[in-house]
């Protein structure tokens, strides 16, 4: 293994790594240069590239701004952000000297990718108590793979999280998720989850149900599952101060809340109110937290989403006192342009503020520890608690749990989707963008709010944006209270049909995305890459993605755009999508293209000598049958697939009844087909389309 480290200071153990790597000599690192004991240097070439930082606004190539890892809950995912809500503390240097950076440590991080200076790169830790992983190999692929190592294993969704989930913040009651799911089964449109925003608990408290607007609860979570559809409930970190609420009464007995300065539990506040804050850095209130879960999984639940875990906080009583006090002090004043600012600032900074995270604290092994220091640890933990709790209620079954805030090292135990995007253009150009970045930090259960979470998309965005999220694994439509309904049977008439050929493909794809997916998790690969990882050329560029092995995209993301350049690095077979029942084939050479993409068409181009794999839609990822698969072959000599499939629900991930291998050899003026495949294999027919470098179409069939 090629991958070196150095200590700087003590660190507490973030447990992000997995592997015992023995600490080097400082003096021997190699590439970056030591200053001030807690700035790494590196002088970057002109055409030096620079992938990671994961969850991040701006492009694939992360250089020429400034990032800053503190999680951070920032609904504003403009340009000029430096921080969103996780930690993603790994890099790939590409160009003179290729090598991969990890900084493991707990608290803040300042990535300056050539932004103070264009041709530098310097990487601060204020805390100054950090271990530095340099990462070698052979390529970009073969260092992503030695960094996933080093982390440990992604986290495994269950097969049905592969479905299409839909959410919205203002689903208030049981009749509101009927009529959703209503819409969904009246317009014949798949869907597997509905997710429970924070309006489904009585007073925004953790681990309670509003009996009044969802009654019988257990019997819903049952029906609903009977129609094919899971509903997945949020979890928020603040835990509300409420006489004889038991998750307040058990954590102040017990001393599982942070606390503060003088060792009384903090008080923040958020949704419900005034809160405390579970101290999921402390092992034994990690453990009790997640046993609460129980509560939920024990009427059914088998999916969660985790909120507000950067901690977020609305405001404290120091912060809520300054604000009011500057507005007391202003009153019948005539204020001034500074004055004026000074009142209005005073407002919007009251939350998520420094000072407050400064003043609580975590007891980790019995030592306690100021908040800040540790910040990126929290989202983590609280992933964490939940999944060694699920480990505990059923060892062997999947369940689904994503998160808002990460540090790499989460990507063990769960998902994460991106936060609050809004319904822009340019926010589905960044989702597309950040998705190979998350997949290099080990986050390969992913994806954005699709179609956007603020403001009020248009039909168009809702139709470009569902035809990107075919492709991620998490694919899940959510938006905010106010916004426009986005919910694919909310459209007019043509919109919706669009959109459920859309999610009809989505289902369709899923057993070649999953195959990828799983194979992706099992041998430390990226699901989603930019295409440098696979082509060396120097017209790449940033908004094509490799999707598994098989498969290149060019997603649409410019309103009113009837097509877009491409470039390809190699011949290809573009599939133009419009619904995975229809098909017809082209074969473009290497080099600049534009096609025509229209509004209802996703352009997918299967690679040379790969295979793409697909089955028929179904209503949900449980009736799916995939007995009989398409196999859509690119041939220019041989084409090869290692089909991977399992049952979804347990962790048996080696059953190789649900596997196959297929090679296609050109031979002559015909093909030969080699299968290997168990017996019992689930899958009996393949149908072949197999089309060579002329555009020459022949087809198949093999049973197994
Ligand atoms: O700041 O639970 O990112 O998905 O709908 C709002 C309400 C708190 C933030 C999440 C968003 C969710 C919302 N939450």
């Amino acid at each position: 293994m090629r991958i070196k480290k150095f200590c700087f200071g003590t660190v507490i153990n973030t447990e992000a790594v997995v592997l015992n790597v023995e600490e080097s000599n400082k003096g021997e690192m190699p590439y970056l240069k030591i200053e001030n004991e807690n700035e790494l240097t590196y002088e970057l070439e002109k055409n030096d590239v620079i992938y990671g930082l994961g969850e991040n606004v701006r492009g694939i190539n992360k250089r020429g701004w400034i990032y800053e890892s503190f999680c951070s809950d920032e609904f504003d995912h403009s340009e000029d952000r430096k921080s969103l809500y996780a930690a993603h503390n790994f890099l790939i240097i590409q160009g003179r000297e290729t090598f991969g950076v990890f900084i493991d440590c707990t608290g803040k991080v300042i990535f300056d990718l050539g932004y103070t200076k264009k041709d530098s790169m310097s990487i601060k830790i204020p805390e100054n108590n950090f271990n530095v992983y340099i990462i070698n190999g052979n390529s970009l692929k073969e260092i992503a793979k030695n960094f996933r190592k080093l982390i440990g294993k992604s986290y495994i969704a269950p097969k049905w999280a592969f479905g299409y989930q839909q959410s919205r913040w203002g689903y208030k009651s049981k009749e509101d998720i009927l009529n959703v799911v209503k819409g969904f089964k009246n317009n014949d449109i798949p869907i597997d989850g509905v997710c429970l925003d924070i309006d489904y608990m009585e007073r925004f408290k953790d681990f309670t149900i509003n009996k009044e607007t969802y009654d019988d609860f257990e019997n819903f979570v049952k029906d609903l599952k009977s129609q094919g559809v899971r509903l997945i409930p949020i979890i928020d970190a603040g835990v509300k101060i409420e006489k004889g609420y038991e998750v307040y009464e058990e954590g102040v007995e017990k001393g599982y809340f942070c606390v503060n300065e003088n060792n009384e539990p903090f008080i923040a506040a958020v949704w419900p109110g005034k809160v405390h804050f579970p101290d999921f850095l402390n092992k034994d209130a990690r453990a009790w937290f997640g046993r609460k879960y129980k509560y939920l999984t024990g009427k059914g639940i088998e999916g969660f989403w985790n909120d507000m875990n950067e901690p977020a906080i609305f405001y404290t009583e120091k912060s809520l006192k300054k604000a009011l006090d500057k507005a007391y002090d202003s009153k019948d004043k005539n204020l001034d342009v500074y004055s004026f600012f000074d009142l209005k600032d005073s407002f919007l900074e009251i939350g998520n503020r420094l000072e407050d995270y400064e003043s609580f604290y975590h007891s980790i092994d019995g030592k306690f520890i100021r908040h800040d220091k540790v910040h990126n640890l929290y989202g983590y933990n609280m992933t964490r608690s939940a999944a060694e709790a699920f480990q505990e209620i059923d060892s062997n079954k999947r369940f689904l749990i994503f998160s808002r805030a990460s540090t790499i090292g989460a990507h063990r135990y769960g998902g994460i989707w991106t936060g609050d995007n809004k319904s822009w253009w340019s926010h589905l150009e960044m989702n597309i963008k950040m998705m190979p970045n998350l997949n290099l930090c080990g986050f390969l259960y992913s994806g954005a709010d699709t179609v956007g979470f603020g403001c009020d998309c248009t039909e168009d965005l809702a139709i470009r944006w569902n035809e990107f999220s075919i492709f991620t694994p998490l694919y899940r439509n959510h938006s905010t209270k106010g916004t426009r309904n986005q919910e694919p049977y909310n459209f007019s008439q043509n919109t919706i049909e669009t959109l459920r050929t859309i999610i009809e493909n989505r289902y369709a794809f899923i057993p070649y995305i999953y195959s990828e997916y799983m194979k992706a998790c099992k041998d430390d690969e990226c699901y989603f890459k930019p295409m440098t990882f696979e082509y060396e050329d120097e017209n790449l560029v940033e908004d094509q993605l490799l999707v598994g092995d098989s498969l290149m995209i060019a997603p649409v993301y410019k309103q009113n755009a009837s097509g877009r350049y491409v470039y390809l690095p190699e011949e290809m077979l573009l599939w133009n999508m419009a619904s995975y029942k229809d098909r017809s084939f082209k074969v473009l050479p290497k080099g600049h293209h534009y096609i025509d993409v229209e509004l209802e068409a996703t352009p997918i181009f299967i690679r040379k000598n790969k295979i793409l794999v697909i089955g028929k839609h179904s209503n949900c990822v449980d009736n799916l049958n995939n007995e009989e698969l398409d196999l859509i072959a690119f041939v220019d000599n041989k084409a090869c697939y290692n089909y991977y499939d399992d049952d979804g629900i347990t962790k048996k991930y080696d059953n190789q009844d649900f596997q196959f291998k297929i090679s296609i050899q050109k031979k002559d003026n015909n093909y030969e087909i080699g299968v290997d495949a168990l017996e019992n294999c689930p899958v009996r027919k393949l149908n072949l389309t197999i089309i060579d470098n002329h555009g020459n179409e022949v087809k198949k069939k093999y049973s197994i």
